[in-house]
């Protein structure tokens, strides 16, 4: 069984007084038993602060992005072995802000999922098409080559290591939210490309997230859906009671 995931994209928001505050009231409300995983997506500044206020209890700390190298002349990036050395478990990968305003590439995604995998982080891999893509009926070979981009020479027993989220460009911050059953679709179409490329085993393994104006209003249906393993939220998941509505939907 798959565990689905609720993971808060805070984005470029919040100063570190608040992503403390925020982590100190919602900690002790995640179950123990948690249905469902929860995660909170940080910037780099306050991660170090948020994995200790975090530790001991069922939150999770990830980090939005981070270089594929180990160490180097890379001015403003943080390397994966820095993430793990502060204790942080997830990290966004290919976003598609990341990708439309700072040039990555399935390419460069690729070797970012390796680079965290090889650092033991769990890298979720973001794909999603454009409104215009959409449009011309291309959604399901772009979410392919994204998803076939991202995990190009990796081994089955990495690939079950990884999280897939499924975001719509056209749904991100707009308000609009692709139906569940659109959503589940394509989510079952990223399934079905783990099995043709990798295994049946492989695509029962990977955790496929929705993203793209989650909010508590329609988590649960989208949470209803078979191939629908969780949500990556970015603006419902700012405020600290909204966020543990999303969490509570799964329990
Ligand atoms: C999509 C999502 C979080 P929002 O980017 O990754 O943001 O929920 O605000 O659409």
């Amino acid at each position: 069984m798959r565990k689905p995931i609720i993971a808060g994209n805070w984005k470029m928001n919040k100063t570190k007084s608040e992503a403390v505050s925020f982590v100190q009231e919602v900690k002790n409300s995640i179950p123990s038993a948690s249905k469902v995983e929860a995660i909170v997506c940080s910037p780099d500044l306050f991660l170090d602060a948020l994995v200790q206020e975090a530790q001991g209890t069922d939150l999770k700390i990830a980090a939005q992005n981070m270089h594929f190298e180990d160490n180097g002349a890379f001015t403003g990036e943080t390397s994966p072995a820095a993430l793990k050395d502060l204790g942080v478990e997830y990290v966004v990968i290919g976003h598609s802000e990341r990708r439309d305003m700072f040039g990555e590439t399935d390419e460069s995604v690729n070797k970012k999922v390796k680079a965290a995998l090889s650092h033991g982080l769990t890298p979720i891999i973001c794909v999603g098409e454009t409104l215009e893509e959409r449009e011309a009926n291309k959604t399901n070979d772009v979410v392919t080559t994204q998803v076939k981009g991202a995990l190009e020479g990796l081994s089955e027993s990495d690939v079950q290591k990884t999280v897939v989220a499924y975001e719509p460009v056209w749904a991100i911050g707009t308000g609009k939210t692709a139906s569940s059953e659109d959503a589940n679709e394509t989510c079952g179409v990223i399934r079905e490309v783990l099995s043709n490329t990798f295994s049946a085993d492989t695509a029962d393994a990977v955790q496929i997230q929705y993203g793209g104006s989650v909010k508590p209003a329609n988590i649960e249906d989208l949470l209803g859906q078979q191939d629908i393993d969780g949500a990556l939220v970015g603006g419902a998941s700012l405020e600290a009671d909204s966020f543990l509505k999303l969490v509570e939907a799964g329990n």
